[in-house]
């Protein structure tokens, strides 16, 4: 069953699994909040077992001990904590409690995608299915062992906004016909138990943009 929270800003699950025959996971997952920021961050360590989630929890330590931080900063701190670890994807979205705003960008291959509300701000039902989502830029790298050049993009969110953060244990195809309505830890659970790989740790996070007393 999906892990669940709720933040004045967010409502949201998180669903996962190790690879079959594994106890530990290198897919690992961070929300945090603030007074200004929800930080939410899917991190996946490289390839299984004990020494991709050696690499996760390193990088998981430092974003919990710096939710505020910009998303840029928080992956120029990861790779400083993962030099000497197997390194890891990892995708961070950062939104503003202030602007509603959130900043979002990967290094590697954790996908990250935003499917929009109605312009109304009502959330389709939960029969909908979703239009193409909006993705976050990926930029090819290793947290800990090669970084490139990070310019976070920066999206201004809707009430009823849905985001969906997923490592390479998922299958690519948990972008369509997401019942975008859903309850997030319906979606999580639904996710996973369809689309999770048996060669690889799995994780989904689901996230509901909901505006602080909506
Ligand atoms: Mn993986």
């Amino acid at each position: 069953m999906a892990e669940c929270g709720a933040s004045t800003l967010v409502d949201w699950a998180v669903a996962a699994r190790p690879i079959p025959g594994e106890s530990l996971s290198g897919d690992q997952c961070v929300v945090e909040v603030t007074g200004t920021e929800t930080l939410l961050a899917v991190v996946d360590g490289l390839g299984h077992g004990p020494e991709a989630a050696a690499a996760a929890s390193a990088a998981v330590a430092v974003l919990r001990e710096n939710p505020a931080e910009p998303v840029e900063a928080l992956l120029v701190l990861c790779h400083a904590a993962l030099a000497g670890t197997r390194g890891a994807a990892i995708t961070i979205a950062s939104i503003s409690a202030t602007t509603g705003s959130m900043s979002w960008l990967g290094v590697g291959n954790v996908e990250a995608a935003l499917f929009r509300s109605s312009p109304s701000g009502n959330s389709p039902g939960g029969s909908s299915r979703a239009a193409s989502p909006d993705m976050a830029l990926l930029v090819g790298g290793i947290v800990g062992h090669q970084l490139p050049t990070l310019r976070p993009h920066a999206v201004d969110l809707r009430v009823g906004d849905l985001l969906l953060m997923a490592t390479d244990g998922i299958a690519r195809s948990f972008t369509q016909d997401v019942p975008i309505g859903a309850a997030p830890a319906r979606l999580a659970d639904g996710i996973l138990e369809n689309l999770a790989r048996p060669t690889d740790d799995a994780l989904i996070l689901a996230a509901r943009y909901r505006k602080d007393g909506s």
